[in-house]
């Protein structure tokens, strides 16, 4: 065992004289005596666990949330859950004890004196989250309030197109949309634009999958947006969808997710996309001064090579 430690007197009074506490402050870190609302502790409607902190104000719980809680040893915690505009709490909960040594909670890697205070399904709705702490014998020695927003619903996905779509033929009607691309079309600029979506608590992510036909995911896309202007746009006419010779009846849809984690898919929109049909291996039109009709934008004056159409 070797040398005594020697502990000063304030040390002594942290601990109480408790040798298991002395043990436990001797080997755990313990982050700050505040009473600091640490995370929320969940379960989504896709059943997975979540932790969320305090600052990004937005969670999406199926059930009842975990509040926890920090204050420090010897002290006693205690939480209120207002709905804005309410006088009175939804949710309120006291320590039934004083927090001893033995109450360290971890979480990403630090150690807390705190507590977990559960509460029932709580609506969806803004409310303002006070945490306080007590001294042993129940004066509030601090407080803290944190505004929470529990949303449990999805965002409105709208609705997505081809656009601008200035050349060409695309086929929009019927339940395959066909998209091409010719190379002499190397200036067109066409994305899928997404618009009409929108959710109260503001969107986090727009994301467009494409689907083999196989039904197997090929991508996801991150897509642009706005908020202002309710719409999200990518461009798809290279590396958007495998390549392609009009072959294949891909899916895409876009899935729009708000700041609490909800997630709305659109309708799955069957595509069939053409990047190779279009650019020939030799030129499709050879110049001939007797001709003066125009074979495409800026091929006037060319006839067809109507054997390279295969
Ligand atoms: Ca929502």
């Amino acid at each position: 065992m070797g040398k005594n430690k020697t502990r000063g007197p304030s040390f002594l009074n942290k601990v109480s004289g408790a040798l298991l506490g002395a043990l436990a402050l001797a080997i755990v870190p313990i982050n700050g005596a505040y009473a600091d609302l640490v995370k929320y502790g969940y379960t989504n409607s896709a059943g997975d666990q979540i932790n969320t902190e305090p600052g990004t104000g937005f969670i999406s719980p199926s059930s009842g949330i975990s509040f926890m809680v920090s204050g420090g040893i010897d002290r006693k915690l205690r939480i209120a859950v207002t709905a804005n505009g309410a006088s009175a709490p939804v949710f309120t909960k006291e320590s039934s004890r004083v927090l001893g040594a033995s109450d360290v909670i971890s979480y990403n890697g630090d150690n807390y004196y705190a507590e977990e205070f559960v509460s029932p399904k709580l609506p969806d709705g803004r409310y303002t989250v006070k945490t306080e702490i007590l001294s042993s014998a129940g004066a509030i020695v601090q407080t803290e309030n944190v505004p929470l927003v529990i949303d449990t619903a999805g965002p409105v996905a709208g609705k997505f197109a081809p656009r601008p779509y200035t050349w060409g033929d695309p086929v929009l009607s019927g339940e395959v949309w066909k998209l091409g691309l010719a190379a002499i079309d190397a200036l067109t600029y066409s994305s899928f634009v997404l618009d009409g979506f929108s959710d109260s608590s503001g969107i986090s992510k727009v994301t467009a999958k494409v689907y083999r036909e196989s039904g197997a995911l090929y991508k996801e896309h991150n897509v642009l947006f706005s908020e202002e202007t309710k719409t999200a746009s990518i461009q798809y006419r290279t590396n958007f969808f495998p390549d392609s010779d009009l072959d294949e009846v891909f899916g895409l849809e876009f899935v729009v997710t708000d700041k609490a984690g909800n997630s709305t898919v659109t309708k799955r929109q069957k595509v069939m996309f053409d990047n190779i049909a279009n650019v020939p291996a030799e030129p499709f039109g050879v110049y001939d001064p007797s001709v003066t009709t125009t074979l495409a934008p800026g091929l006037k004056g060319a006839a067809a090579k109507t054997e390279c159409n295969t």
